[in-house]
């Protein structure tokens, strides 16, 4: 006879992303084990009438901890991140271990589980990011890492630190596909935004609501068209990160349509935010700097639809914390220093999961199986982790949350647990909270409380992603 059950959840309202169902869960040595009516004992049991019993989520873009090149520094750690991102329904992250110009792509790896070792209160897995693709690490340390459970990277069209250039993204696509690996692409044209920066800069126009102007989505769509035509020409299938609006989203259905396998991201930031909200008074616009910049409702509900008719297969919060305040943070270069000088990236980990299920779900955008395929179970897939994670099936990992979808909340920076002074969601409206979050079998979080050790979070190393069909 099998053993008792460490814990049994009785009468959960489960939803995966292909059904719903009422049962008990009993789980055993971090592990699900049976799905059932009228399960044996557990030594612990949680009554989950009432809630909604939902998988956790995968953050499958989000920054932790990651070094700058501008002197600014990330606020949250692997300790806050990870304990903002599980306060949130989240039960794995996947941050990015980045290789700085002239490093090596193995010492970016090696200095990044440093940083999360003995810190993280959930699973983490890590990107890469390759912004120096010489020889040898096309040759040897990227098809090494691969083979080790690093299986995707992300490359940028933009930023000049980080930046490929049009032969190094084909020659770094070809390794992704020679390795069955997942490429991520931060598709924005660099000179087009450049050219503009400089001229708006000339013209005296640096307050924050720049930013958009300097970005426009022009320079997305020929960036996305741009990275679609080389995964076409290189024959592989590659991710586009933050999608932003309807012209890179028209890109996208294109390709699509064509039998191309283009994968898309979208974040929260790009639903809930517009270009006014750099706007807002003071320096208080630069807390809504991220690149690409938010819209304007319009390309909202663009975002929307295209998470309605699957142009998307993942929302992901792309989490970068710098404070508004303080000499590390967005004013790094100065109070009122231009927007160019301001770092981009706006911190969502604990928001993503309540948002999109709040307004969502609740408010019938979504279901509820397109939710959770959102949120975890795509993530899984395309990153390697599946079936272990972003499911809830015997023989997964016991990572589930209990969603209280029947309280109003309004959001507010004073709930949250990252170590960012500000929210950009402050004041919005939610009625989805995580009351309990389990990871592994562990209850890291009970009615809302943190309660979980930091530390216990252990390293995922990821399989080839499964593409879809
Ligand atoms: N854009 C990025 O590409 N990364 C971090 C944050 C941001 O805004
Ligand atoms: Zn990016
Ligand atoms: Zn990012």
């Amino acid at each position: 006879m099998s053993s008792r059950f460490d814990l049994v959840i009785r009468n959960a309202r489960v939803a995966t992303a292909a059904d719903t169902m009422v049962c008990d869960l009993g789980i055993r040595a971090g592990r699900i084990a049976a799905l059932g009516q009228d399960l044996s004992a557990g030594h612990r049991e949680i009554d989950a009438a009432g809630r909604l019993v939902l998988p956790g989520g995968i953050d499958a873009h989000c920054h932790l901890d990651q070094p700058m090149s501008d002197g600014s520094v990330m606020a949250d750690d692997f300790a806050s991140g990870t304990l903002s991102a599980a306060c949130g329904g989240t039960t794995t992250v996947i941050p990015f271990a980045c290789q700085m110009k002239g490093q090596s792509l193995r010492a970016a790896v090696t200095d990044y589980h440093a940083r999360a070792e003995g810190k993280a209160l959930i699973d983490y897995a890590f990107h890469l990011i390759v912004s120096d693709p010489t020889a040898s690490v096309l040759g040897q340390e990227l098809p090494a890492l691969i083979g080790e459970g690093y299986t995707s990277f992300k490359i940028y069209m933009t930023y000049d630190d980080l930046k490929l250039n049009d032969r190094q993204i084909l020659e770094t696509l070809d390794v992704a596909r020679r390795e069955g690996a997942m490429a991520m692409i931060h598709a924005e044209n660099t000179d087009a935004i450049a050219w503009l920066t400089e001229r708006l800069e000339l013209a005296g126009r640096i307050a924050p609501k720049y930013h958009a102007v300097a970005r426009p989505l022009l320079v997305e769509r020929e960036a996305t068209h741009r990275a679609i035509s080389f995964a076409e020409l290189v024959d592989v299938p590659i991710l586009i990160v933050h999608v932003s609006g309807r012209e890179a989203v028209e890109q996208i259905r294109w390709a699509q349509s064509r039998g191309l396998r283009i994968h898309a991201e979208t974040c929260p930031q790009y639903l809930f935010l517009s270009a006014e909200d750099l706007d807002r008074p003071g320096h208080d616009g630069a807390m809504c700097i991220c690149s690409p910049p938010p819209r304007d409702k319009a390309n909202q509900e663009v975002i929307w639809a295209g998470l309605r008719n699957g142009t998307f297969d993942i929302v992901s919060s792309d989490h970068a914390p710098f404070r508004l305040n303080g000499p590390t943070g967005k004013k790094v270069a100065g109070e009122g220093a231009s927007f160019s000088k301001i770092p981009n990236g706006i911190p969502g980990l604990e928001t993503r999961m309540a948002l999109l299920l709040s307004e969502g779900v609740l408010k019938g955008r979504i279901t509820l199986q397109q939710f959770v395929a959102l949120t975890a179970t795509n993530a899984a897939k395309l990153y390697g982790l599946y079936p272990r994670k972003g499911s809830i099936a015997i023989g997964a990992d016991a990572d589930i949350v209990l969603w209280d979808t029947g309280t109003a909340r309004t959001i507010g920076n004073a709930m949250l647990h990252h170590n960012v002074d500000y929210t950009p969601y402050e004041g919005i409206e939610v009625s989805a909270w995580p009351d309990t979050v389990i990871s592994r079998g562990d209850i890291v979080v009970e009615r809302g409380r943190p309660v979980g050790q930091a530390g216990r979070g252990q390293f995922l190393a990821c399989a080839r992603p499964q593409y879809r069909g």
